[in-house]
């Protein structure tokens, strides 16, 4: 029987590499000199590829090179890396990695969170420089009678929630849509919200449908004792305006594990005291990483055991048949 061919785009972990080599016949990218050769030689018998935001985005122009294409398995629950939309139209099914990392960001959202309003890295760094020998670290902003609104009530939305709720915070929250189970009050304007509360959350997927939908005006009205906290993608927030807000003190500071410009961090907010910065690692732990990468070896084996994919995304669907 001919093994399937599936293309990596970049190196991944490898648990991954190991159980899709063994079931597969495996294509590494990341290590072809030449990218646009390779792709021409071995796209006509790619069937699957396995992808993530960290090694490449599969768009109009990159799905191309692949006419057999049937299956795209993205490492993360946001896959603004894929064209999903593009792919639809060609008929390639796109799956992601939801669910299981919701408790790992959920946990890693409330640390930072306490981290930037207790200023927790920066007391780490007074102790380290030998300043509390010299004078206790100041008094720091705190949780306690703050309103949180998170923006983007869904999976993960919901599991940041549920732990504010162990801080006896009050909780609301801003989406496209009232949910009418959720336990907490619906802003259907994030204008109102982030002016009736003190902390905003991010966790909404990126892409076009929220690019900088944190902006200035955003900002201005969650005022001078504010805290954001960014746990979705760097392009929901328009980086400029905060900093410019961070600066003026437009609002009292932040939380970032996401930027515009991955890895590349503005130097601006690299020089502000009142802003922790995370290297995109909200779901980064051997647990959960381990977790996400078996959901995709599963999708695609799944999907090439004639069995349907797992998790699917919503821009395509899987019916039975209708592929
Ligand atoms: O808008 P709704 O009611 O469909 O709520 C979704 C919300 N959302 C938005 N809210 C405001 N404006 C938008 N344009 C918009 N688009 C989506 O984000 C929903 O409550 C939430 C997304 O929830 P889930 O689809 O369950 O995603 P999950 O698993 O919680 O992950 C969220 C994101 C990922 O896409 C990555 O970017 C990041 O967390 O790691």
């Amino acid at each position: 029987m001919t093994r399937t061919d599936i293309l990596m785009t970049g190196r991944m972990l490898p648990s991954v590499v190991e159980a899709l080599n063994e079931r597969f016949t495996l294509h590494r990218m990341w290590e072809a000199p030449d990218r646009d050769a390779f792709l021409r030689e071995i796209g006509p018998r790619i069937r699957g590829i396995a992808t993530s935001t960290m090694t490449g985005r599969a768009d109009a122009a990159f799905l191309e090179y692949f006419p057999k294409l049937e299956i795209i398995a993205s490492f993360g629950v946001g896959y603004d890396n894929v064209d999903a939309h593009e792919a639809a139209r060609r008929g390639i099914l796109v799956t992601n990695t939801p669910d299981v990392l919701n408790d790992e960001v959920a946990d890693l959202t409330i640390g930072l969170l306490i981290a930037t309003l207790r200023r927790i890295p920066q007391a780490d760094r007074y102790l380290r420089d030998g300043k509390w020998l010299e004078a206790p670290f100041p008094l720091s902003p705190s949780l306690r009678s703050r309103k949180v609104g998170i923006v983007g009530l869904g999976r993960i939305g919901k599991a940041i929630a549920r732990r504010l709720e162990g801080f006896g915070v009050e909780i609301v929250y801003h989406g496209r849509t009232r949910q009418e189970n959720a336990p907490y009050a619906y802003h259907g304007s994030l204008v109102d919200m982030a002016q009736a509360v003190d902390v905003l959350i991010a966790i909404t997927p990126g892409g076009a449908g929220t690019r900088h939908m944190i902006d200035g005006e955003v900002l201005k009205a969650l005022g001078p004792s504010g805290v954001l906290i960014n746990v979705a993608r760097g392009s929901v927030v328009d980086e400029q305006a905060l900093i410019e807000a961070l600066r003026e003190g437009t609002i009292l500071a932040a939380g970032l594990d996401v930027f515009e410009d991955e890895p590349r961090v503005p130097q601006a907010l690299i020089d502000m005291d009142n802003v922790v910065l995370l290297p995109h690692i909200a779901s980064g732990s051997v647990h959960t990483r381990k977790a996400m990468g078996q959901l995709v070896v599963d999708n695609l084996v799944s999907w090439f055991s004639g069995k349907g994919p797992l998790t699917p995304v919503p821009e395509t669907p899987y019916r039975q048949g209708a592929l």
